[in-house]
């Protein structure tokens, strides 16, 4: 997501450095490169005009050509400006009771599976979720949302798949959930398309039955420019309290994202980003706009981290890498650590420079499957072999090697990276270098050791942050 849109912001906005002193033909020159590189990212036409307006305005307006420092006055206008566009601050939902939340959106869009992040996450803040299924026209969408609430311990009203009538089974699920004594009530409804007057009408039928406190509009980050009619469409029809964005974790180039608070004047409440139920969060303007200008979002990463990693554990397996006691089982220990964290890639996205890195990487460095097959491997040692890995030698190879599934190759390769890693953890030097990089969101050098450790082309110098 946006990877697109942050290599060319980067590639001018460095241009733009690289000039001695900037003129206002400079500045003209930038902002019509940035007005392209939001309309390839499928930024609303009307939505990029006016925004580069906007910094061109603050730019002329501060004498950007006087200051010291005028490229970095100019990311900073821009920055400020990105996060106005995606809302400035975090809205929260109104959970007044009773608190009824709609779901509603297109086919397809990610309103079940957001039905239950929400439910999860509610139910993370302590207050009792229920869900209520209101899909009445795809057959198995009835069980796919029981399935997922029974997975996170939610209640759920499934209506008789025979009923057809959408108020006749809100009403029954309003008495069910009053026994329930839920405190939130999410509504999952029908996918539909724009065009479809029949699912629509129904659907204002139901919202003014339920009357919800909210009504949330669940929008698929890749939809591109047609989002933004999707989202004034269901914003006429019952009128919309708020966006939520799904598949960020996707390729889409972003420009929905960009648009949807400023032509909906909706605020965007909640990202999705990923299959799991996890991953979900609130949506952040300032950090969202850090992450597109290439900054990382260090933020949100270390909330990830916190929310899924037992602090013992952290420091225990921190330990036992300064005291270069590193072995096998600590590496399942960090795998299963890293699991937890969800996708990787997705993960290090959140850092500072990642996305000009991440070409370096192997397209496989992050795949689900290289990691269960160096699991293998490792479930394939002696306990001996695992808290002592020079013991292994030849034929023990050969024995890993067949336990595991494995080429006696494709285990050399893993034990000679092992190998590596340790050398670089018991170097104390560089791991606090890297993780001096790391809190002080400068420079990335020390991710050239974690690209060697991750299979990548050598432990290369990576270039300077620009920010
Ligand atoms: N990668 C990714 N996939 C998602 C995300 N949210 C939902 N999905 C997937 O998108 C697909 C559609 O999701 P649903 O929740 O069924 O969408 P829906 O809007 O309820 O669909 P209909 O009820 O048919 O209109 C499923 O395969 C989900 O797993 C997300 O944030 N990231
Ligand atoms: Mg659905």
């Amino acid at each position: 997501m946006f990877s697109a849109l942050s290599d060319s912001l980067d590639k001018t906005f460095r241009n733009l450095r690289g000039v001695g002193k900037i003129s206002e033909k400079n500045i003209t020159d930038a902002l019509r490169e940035i007005r392209l590189a939001l309309l390839e990212a499928d930024v609303e036409f009307g939505v990029a005009k006016e925004f580069i307006a906007k910094v061109k305005e603050k730019a002329m307006g501060v004498d950007v050509f006087k200051s010291i420092k005028p490229g970095e006055q100019i990311v900073k206008i821009f920055n400020d400006e990105l996060t106005h566009l995606l809302g400035d601050d975090a809205e929260a939902l109104n959970l007044n009771p009773p608190a009824h939340i709609l779901l509603c959106g297109l086919n397809g869009a990610g309103k079940t599976t957001t039905a239950a992040k929400l439910a999860l996450r509610l139910q993370k803040e302590g207050r009792r979720p229920l869900l209520i299924a209101c899909d009445l026209y795809r057959p198995a969408a009835i069980d796919q949302l029981a399935t997922l609430a029974k997975q996170i311990n939610v209640p759920c009203f499934t209506p008789d798949p025979d009923e057809k009538n959408l108020v006749k089974v809100a009403k029954q699920a309003l008495a069910w959930a009053k026994d329930q004594q839920g405190t939130a009530l999410i509504f999952d409804t029908a996918g539909r398309q724009e065009i479809d007057e029949k699912l629509v009408a129904e659907l204002k039928e139901l919202h003014r039955f339920v009357s919800p406190a909210e009504t949330l509009l669940v929008a698929d980050s890749a939809t591109g420019q047609q989002a933004v009619s999707v989202a004034r469409h269901f914003d006429e029809a019952v009128g919309i309290t708020g966006i939520i964005l799904t598949k960020l974790d996707g390729d889409a180039r972003g420009g929905a994202a960009l648009s949807m608070r400023q032509v909906t004047g909706r605020p965007i409440k909640f990202i999705g980003e990923g299959e799991k139920l996890d991953q979900f969060g609130v949506f952040h303007p300032e950090r969202m706009a850090s992450r597109i200008l290439g900054m990382g979002d260090v933020v949100s990463m270390v909330e990830t981290a916190a929310e899924n990693i037992n602090e013992k554990d952290a420091i225990k397996a921190a330990e036992r890498i300064q005291s270069g006691k590193f072995d096998f089982n600590d590496f399942l220990d960090q795998m299963n650590m890293l699991r937890k964290l969800g996708p990787l890639d997705g993960l290090l996205g959140m850092l500072p420079g990642f996305n000009k890195i991440k070409k370096q990487i192997p397209a496989d460095a992050f795949d689900e499957n290289k990691m269960k097959r160096m699991e293998a491997i490792v479930l394939s040692m002696t306990p001996r072999e695992r808290t002592r890995p020079e013991l292994i030698k030849g034929s023990r190879r050969r024995r890993i090697a067949n336990g595991s599934g494995n080429t006696i190759i494709e285990v050399n390769r893993f034990l000679k990276q092992f190998t590596q890693m340790r050398k670089m953890m018991k170097s104390k030097g560089k791991m606090k270098n890297m993780m001096q990089q790391l809190g002080g969101m400068e420079g990335m050098e020390g991710m050239g050791d974690m690209n060697s450790l991750l299979g990548g082309k050598g432990g290369g110098k990576l270039p300077k942050l620009p920010f």
